[in-house]
């Protein structure tokens, strides 16, 4: 399997993005743990700045299988916290099975790979969330999350449902306070 670029990742008006992706079935095959390492791969390229000058790639720091025109439920992250901890995980059949009332939000706004605009606003996200799946070693995975790595999860697993972030950007005040919420940065 070959390195995946931007032009693998597909773009907002892809049908693909609005599906609601396919969980996977256990055991796990190898055509599917190869799936995940060329996810993790992509990000790591991506945020090497030898290869993403090379690849012309951003430095991303989560991918959902849907974006590379795949609809199954499965995601991969690379993102570190404000203490420097590295959170490096791929997912099958992530879940949320709960989470905090106070919201959290990142101050500048989110991005995507698969969206080539920016679109301005808060984007609410839950401040703390716990997470279920199997890993690539079909290993049963719980991580208690918060900060930028919950972000990363919720906006990942949102592709899984078929949401964009800006699908949770106020429509009329884009930048309208979010109850119960600290920004991030
Ligand atoms: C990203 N990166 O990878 F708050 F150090 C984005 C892109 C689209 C701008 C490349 C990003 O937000 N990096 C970042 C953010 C910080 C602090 C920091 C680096 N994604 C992944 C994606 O589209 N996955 O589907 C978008 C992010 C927006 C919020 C979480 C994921
Ligand atoms: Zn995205």
């Amino acid at each position: 399997m070959n390195l995946l670029t931007m032009k693998d990742v597909i773009r907002d008006g892809h049908p693909i993005l609005r599906q609601v992706a396919k969980p996977f079935e256990l055991p796990l095959t190898d055509e599917d743990k190869a799936l995940a390492k060329k996810m993790m791969e992509f990000l790591e390229a991506s945020q090497d700045p030898k290869r993403c000058q090379k690849y012309d790639l951003r430095p991303g720091i989560g991918l959902a299988a849907p974006q590379i025109a795949i609809s199954k439920r499965l995601i991969a992250v690379l993102v570190e916290d404000e203490k420097g901890r590295v959170y490096r995980h791929t997912l099958f059949n992530p879940k949320i099975i709960s989470h905090s009332i106070e919201q959290t939000y990142l101050a500048g706004g989110e991005g995507c790979l698969s969206v080539d605009r920016e679109v301005p606003g808060y984007v609410p996200r839950y401040a703390r969330i716990t997470v279920t799946g199997i890993n690539e070693l079909e290993e049963p995975v719980k991580l208690r999350l918060k900060g930028l790595p919950a972000i990363v999860f919720q906006h990942e697993i949102d592709h899984l449902d078929g949401i964009l972030f800006f699908d949770r950007i106020n429509k009329k005040d884009p930048f309208q306070k979010i109850d119960n919420a600290s920004p991030i940065q």
